[in-house]
């Protein structure tokens, strides 16, 4: 069996105030998150919090997100320090607050949606259009910046993954795979991807299997059955698992900052002694478990009953804050907590420190450019228009196009009879794809 290594006594990977300003960005996007499934107003807390100020329906799904964010920060300070030409897959995409939280923390969604801006009353919109009418989904959906993958039907995020990966030999996709998800035949079978990785011509994808216990309701297997047994299946599976396991943030973040450092380099190494030798024998990729409790940081108990760490944090931990005072009480103590007002400054943006641990500009995981495709919605409201007025088969498709180049890309001349469609991208030759070298 490959060696498999956890870091019951981490190394100090990261100094002190690195430590704790990584902390605070995650403290931020499990705000964030929180705050999506909560709030209409107040958004900063900045007054005492009211039932008026919470969402009358609450939907959305938190125990999945602070397990996210918690990679999230930590694959950002890589990227910063490695230069990484990176994108994030969401298998447990129905937890969609992680991912827009991290996109809206980094600038990026206020860049594409201006009202949704980085100020309190921004924030405030933000939130209100999470899961609400005429909003965006509780799920990652086309529109969820920085997201190839839609994230409302489990399964498939690792092979999505490795199709970003192929061709594209300089980036590395990060998978976050649910212990649920993992359940599933799409994923299960999907482990066997890692065979088809040409480590000179491919990316490399990095596995983290997010083993927070539950699936909805239930325990899921993996995280149940033990460790060796897992270590066995995973190496079998043709990696080389590392394990990042606990619940306290400090130890768990010098965890994963040795962990993804020690995983970073060994894609590298790969990938290195491949293309210098010319040969593409398959590695044994590594990849990363990680074991943290489902809704961490959320409430350890409602009315008497465990939640985080169980699966009654899987949805929304607090049922009834607007009609029960004691619940609008903790939601109040549970987000206060997170300490919103030595996060974001006076004007409700993140803090300039913290702002600086993110990348910039393309390296931005939510705006990485081969993941900056999203549907074109108001393209495709007027393909729909078109069809139904008999633009026909050509008019009337759905087109996907790259939100920058929308605009430049010339107009067919049918389209241009049919409010100015955008030309459907060439698809990538069928025949050249089936003849890779496996
Ligand atoms: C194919 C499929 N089956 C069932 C569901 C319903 N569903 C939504 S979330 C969820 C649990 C997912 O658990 P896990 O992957 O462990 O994610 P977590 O929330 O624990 O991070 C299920 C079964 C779904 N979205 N897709
Ligand atoms: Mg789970």
């Amino acid at each position: 069996m490959a060696e498999a290594t956890s870091h019951p006594t981490p190394p100090q990977t990261l100094d002190a105030d690195t430590l704790r300003n990584m902390d605070r960005y995650w403290r931020a996007c499990n705000y964030l998150s929180a705050g999506m499934i909560y709030l209409r107003d107040n958004p900063l807390l900045r007054e005492p919090l009211k039932p008026e100020h919470i969402k009358n329906r609450l939907l959305g799904h938190w125990g999945s997100d602070p397990g996210q964010s918690f990679l999230l920060v930590h694959l950002n300070r890589l990227i910063k320090k490695l230069d990484l030409d990176m994108i994030y897959v969401a298998g447990p995409g129905h937890g969609a607050p992680a991912t827009l939280a991290h996109c809206y923390l980094e600038g990026h969604y206020s860049e594409i949606y201006p009202d949704r801006s980085e100020d309190e009353a921004g924030m405030q919109r933000f939130f209100r259009q999470f899961s609400f009418p005429g909003g965006i989904g509780s799920h990652c959906t086309p529109e969820t910046p920085g997201s190839i993958h839609e994230g409302g039907e489990l399964g498939y995020s690792l092979s999505h993954g490795y199709g970003a990966a192929f061709d594209n030999p300089d980036l590395i996709v990060a998978v976050m795979i649910g212990d649920g998800e993992a359940e599933t035949g799409p994923l299960a079978t999907s482990w066997h991807s890692n065979k088809f990785l040409n480590p000179i011509r491919d990316g490399a994808v990095l596995p983290v299997l997010h083993l927070n216990g539950y699936k909805i309701a239930n325990p899921t297997i993996l995280a149940r059955i033990p460790r060796e047994e897992l270590e066995a299946l995973l190496t079998g599976y043709g990696h080389k698992p590392y394990f990042v396991e606990g619940d306290d943030p400090a130890v768990m973040h010098q965890q994963m900052a040795a962990t993804l450092e020690q995983c970073i380099g060994e894609i590298r190494a790969i990938q290195q002694r491949a293309r210098e030798s010319n040969d593409a024998s398959r590695p044994r990729w590594p990849m990363i478990v990680l074991r943290s409790p489902k809704g961490w940081t959320g409430p350890k108990e409602v009315d008497g009953h465990k939640v985080e760490g169980s699966w009654r944090a899987h949805q929304v931990p607090v049922l009834d804050p607007v009609t029960n005072g004691k619940s609008l009480k903790l939601v109040e103590s549970w987000l206060r907590g997170y300490e919103p007002e030595t996060l974001f400054d006076e004007a409700g943006r993140l803090v300039k420190e913290l702002r600086e641990l993110a990348p910039v500009g393309a390296r931005r995981i939510s705006a990485n450019p081969h993941a900056k495709r999203r549907l074109a919605l108001q393209d495709a409201r007027h393909a729909a228009v078109s069809r139904l007025r008999g633009g026909g088969q050509k008019a009337g498709r759905l087109v996907h196009v790259a939100d920058r180049g929308a605009r430049q890309v010339p107009a067919r001349r049918d389209a241009q009879q049919h409010d100015e469609l955008p030309r459907v991208r060439p698809r990538r030759n069928r025949e050249q794809q089936a003849d890779r070298d496996l």
